[in-house]
């Protein structure tokens, strides 16, 4: 691996400040500085990106690429410099300069073309793809405006625009030499093709809008390997085209410029939830649709059989979001390279592998057959081709049972399922964690496991340790590495040799120590940006994470409630002091979600002004939870809240950051938490609340009534009460409807996600949890032991598992020479 030369460097920001700004460094702002270290970082990772694709092409290597709507990469230089391992050289370059790198650090935007988890897994994935040296894309969109900007006034969210691009991408390329055509609309006409003399399927009267990949690096750890994120923007075709400027022709130039313009404008702010936009549809298509056209030609450059794309290409759907590929790959072979159908649907099925991330019904992909139609007409054609075929093998294997067809089919009652569709033409569907692979099997998809079993597995999601350790926690890190070395860094697994020191008292001393000053970091955070004063003695009880009713902040926050009313009986009682801190995005049309955050900002008002309290609870809410913000939070956390209703959370990845950074998960038996606390034992965790099964029953039987609850327990109703007598709002109807969805729930059934039904057994965990921390040697064990077994939450191992299984890749090593 070259070295990087301190001297060099310096230069080279000199150098890069000049030419962009026309100034000194002395003259340049902030963000002029970030820049310019930006483009010398990039000027020193260009070799290894190019080293990496001729190695890929000598080697012919196969190559998968991960389709996705979303990746919520945060920010990229502070990584990157980690990855380079040039954090001292650089750091000591820039102070030499009279700079900070912290500061110029922040002036990075976050990259946030992503939601929640399934959006950051995909950016985690390609950090392990790179560092583990596997050939990889990833694919997606170059949103104009990302994850909207989280403000709190008067206690609401407001959301403001994420203008990420508004200074540049220093670490982006446009390739405009590898742009393709994405046609929308119009009709299918049948025409006979001149050569072959057979029927070909022609789409005419379209619109159609120029896909112009932009690419990212993706830089692995210390190996050489760059893989590469490509994300396509959207460019009208060809500007007014002024010989035909008869009448049509102006306004389908017009439209097409529209069309143009509105594809990549914004992210869909929803997590866990089908918008069902016509807008959103016509993102799918078209960046998958690039996409799998690019995958094809750049197959074909080298190769000269379409028919084995599958041993050298893999598409990895990160949810329904990219299924359409499926038609479209099959759209190629077909009406493109002249194949059968019988052998096209054979090639697309070994090329295609489905990842589901969520149970939760308003999150499956169902599309109306009107808009799919109007929008896609070949490829609608197609899928109604596919489904004719797949009802047709239910019937072959089912032949008595007709609820088959009706729950299995792909086009049914007027709608197009996305699920049905990915599970059908691929060779693979995953979950996400092995609770819910059991879901997945058992429950949801019992009727496609039936019929398929070879087609479905588990691959427990992991998180980067080099972003949420080595970069985010780096006093931990220090101390990780002065005790066991750095193997660590690229193989989690060492982690566990912590695990003697748990029992060594100045050990444990120096990780509480740790804990302490990052604590401090995040206070000092809290009062810059939110203006509340925190004491980084109490416990800091930690809830990040996008606001989602089955997630149960509002489970939280009630039990807040509850001990404040607690402490205001007994003012004398023993009690821990503790910060509660929140951070949450709740989709802009949401509107419980907004409530719950309203909910929040206000018990905090109460509580953090009541004197009587003596500040033994504070209650925080961090404005714009986001990745780069996170990094400090994780570090900080003593309680890692992970209390979602059991059966509903598919994994979670936020859990597994906790444990990483020594925070103690307290938390239901509900996706990844059931293996968090398998790893580090249920002594070092605290556990609470229905099991999935139970949940699952009860919404069989459907025998849950909390109004029993509210009846029978005097502090719960008490609560609840409080929701709408005037304690927390003057307006007595701001929390009304929060107060009716526990009582009465929703559309006849009682609350769903069963947050009075937990209520008590959460309360009595958290009474173990402030019995736990007391006792100070007792609690650094345990939060040691977490950060020392959380080896196997690594994404390097995830993707170990999809390499070997499922998209069958081999490693490769990356040499720089002089020709780079
Ligand atoms: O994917 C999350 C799961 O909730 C979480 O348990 C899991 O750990 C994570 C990674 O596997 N799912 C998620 O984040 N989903 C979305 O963000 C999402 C976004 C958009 C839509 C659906 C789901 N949509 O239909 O528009």
């Amino acid at each position: 691996m070259k070295e990087l030369n301190k001297e060099e460097f310096k230069s080279e920001v000199e150098d890069y400040v000049k030419v962009l700004f026309r100034k000194s460094i002395k003259e340049a702002d902030d963000q002029q500085i970030f820049q310019a270290v930006a483009y010398a970082v990039k000027d020193f990772i260009v070799d290894q990106w190019m080293a990496t694709h001729r190695t890929y092409e000598e080697k012919d290597v196969k190559t998968v690429y991960y389709l996705s709507m979303e990746f919520l990469m945060g920010r990229a230089l502070g990584n990157i410099i980690i990855n380079l391992k040039g954090n001292q050289a650089i750091k000591e370059a820039i102070e030499e300069l009279g700079l900070n790198l912290d500061v110029i650090e922040d002036q990075e935007p976050d990259a946030a073309l992503g939601n929640g988890g399934l959006g950051r897994l995909a950016a985690c994935f390609l950090d392990s793809l790179s560092t583990l040296g596997y050939a990889a894309y990833g694919c997606g969109i170059r949103y104009k405006y990302g994850m909207f900007k989280q403000v709190i006034e008067n206690g609401y969210q407001i959301e403001k625009p994420d203008d990420w691009l508004k200074y540049g991408n220093p670490f982006e390329i446009k390739r405009p030499e590898y742009a393709v055509e994405v046609k929308f609309g119009g009709y299918v006409s049948i025409k006979k093709d001149e050569e072959t003399g057979r029927n070909k399927f022609v789409q005419e009267n379209y619109q159609s809008v120029l896909a112009v990949p932009y690419d990212l690096p993706v830089v692995g750890y210390n190996n050489n390997v760059v893989n590469t994120l490509r994300i396509w923007d959207a460019e009208a075709i060809d500007t007014f085209n002024l010989d035909s400027f008869d009448k049509g022709d102006y306004q389908k130039a017009v439209e097409q410029q529209n069309l143009a313009r509105t594809i990549c404008e914004v992210l869909y702010p929803n997590d866990n939830h089908m918008a069902g936009k016509e807008l959103r549809l016509k993102q799918q298509y078209f960046f998958v649709s690039a996409s799998v056209q690019r995958a094809v030609m750049k197959y074909m450059e080298k190769h000269d059989d379409i028919r084995k794309i599958h041993e050298k290409v893999c598409f990895q759907l990160n949810d329904t979001h990219p299924t359409v590929a499926v038609a479209e790959l099959m759209r190629i072979l077909v009406d493109e390279y002249n194949i059968e159908w019988d052998e096209a649907w054979h090639i697309t099925n070994k090329t295609c592998a489905y990842t589901n991330h969520t149970i939760m019904s308003e999150a499956l992909e169902k599309w109306p057959l009107e808009l799919f139609s109007r929008l896609l007409p070949r490829i609608y054609q197609i899928i109604e081709e596919i489904n004719r075929r797949f009802v047709l093998d239910i019937q072959r294997a089912y032949p008595d049972d007709y609820g088959k067809v009706e729950r299995m089919a792909i086009i049914y009652d007027g709608q197009v399922k996305m699920a049905h569709l990915a599970i059908a033409a691929g060779f693979s569907v995953n979950g996400v964690a092995r609770l819910h692979t059991e879901i997945l099997k058992n429950q949801e998809l019992k009727d496609f496991y039936q019929m398929m079993p070879e087609k479905f597995n588990n691959k427990t999601n992991g998180i980067t340790q080099r972003r949420f350790l080595l970069h985010g926690n780096p006093l931990l890190a220090d101390f990780v590495t002065k005790k066991i070395g750095d193997d660590w860094i690229t193989d989690l697994k060492h982690i566990d040799e912590l695990s003697v020191y748990t029992d060594d008292e100045m050990s444990r001393k120096e990780f509480m120590n740790i804990k302490y000053q990052n604590k401090v970091r995040l206070a000092k955070y809290i009062k810059e940006h939110n203006g509340i004063e925190v004491n980084p003695r109490s416990i800091f009880d930690v809830q990040v994470k996008r606001l989602h009713e089955y997630k149960r902040q509002l489970l939280n926050i009630l039990h807040v409630m509850y001990l404040y009313n607690e402490l205001k009986k007994n003012p004398d009682k023993e009690f821990y002091p503790r910060t509660f801190i929140f951070g949450a995005k709740a989709s802009a049309g949401y509107h419980r979600a907004k409530s719950i955050i309203k909910l929040i900002n206000s018990v905090a008002d109460v509580v953090n002004n009541d004197k009587s309290i003596d500040g033994k609870i504070k209650v925080v809410f961090i404005e714009n939870y986001r990745v780069s913000n996170a990094e400090i939070i994780f570090a900080a956390a003593d309680v890692s809240e992970q209390i979602s209703t059991a059966s509903k959370e598919a994994s979670g990845t936020g859990n597994m950051k906790f444990m990483l950074n020594g925070a103690v998960t307290l938390g239901t038996m509900d996706g990844a938490n059931v293996e968090i606390v398998e790893e580090v034992g249920k002594e070092n965790a605290f556990i609470f609340g229905l099991s999935s099964d139970e949940v699952i029953a009860y919404e069989h039987n459907g025998q849950y009534n909390p109004r029993d609850i509210y009846n029978t327990d005097g502090d719960i109703r008490a609560v609840l009460t409080q929701l709408v007598d005037g304690t927390y709002s003057s307006n007595l109807d701001e929390f009304r409807d929060i107060y009716n969805s526990l009582l009465d729930g929703q559309g006849g059934r009682p609350d769903m996600y069963f947050i009075l039904k937990d209520f008590r057994s959460y309360a009595e965990a958290q009474e173990r949890v402030s019995a736990a921390y007391a006792d100070t040697a007792k609690w650094a064990k345990m939060a040691m032991l977490n950060t020392a077994k959380c080896g196997k939450f690594s994404s390097d191992r995830t993707i170990e598992e999809y390499a070997q299984e499922i998209w069958h890749l081999e490693k490769v090593k990356v040499e720089v020479t002089t020709e780079d």
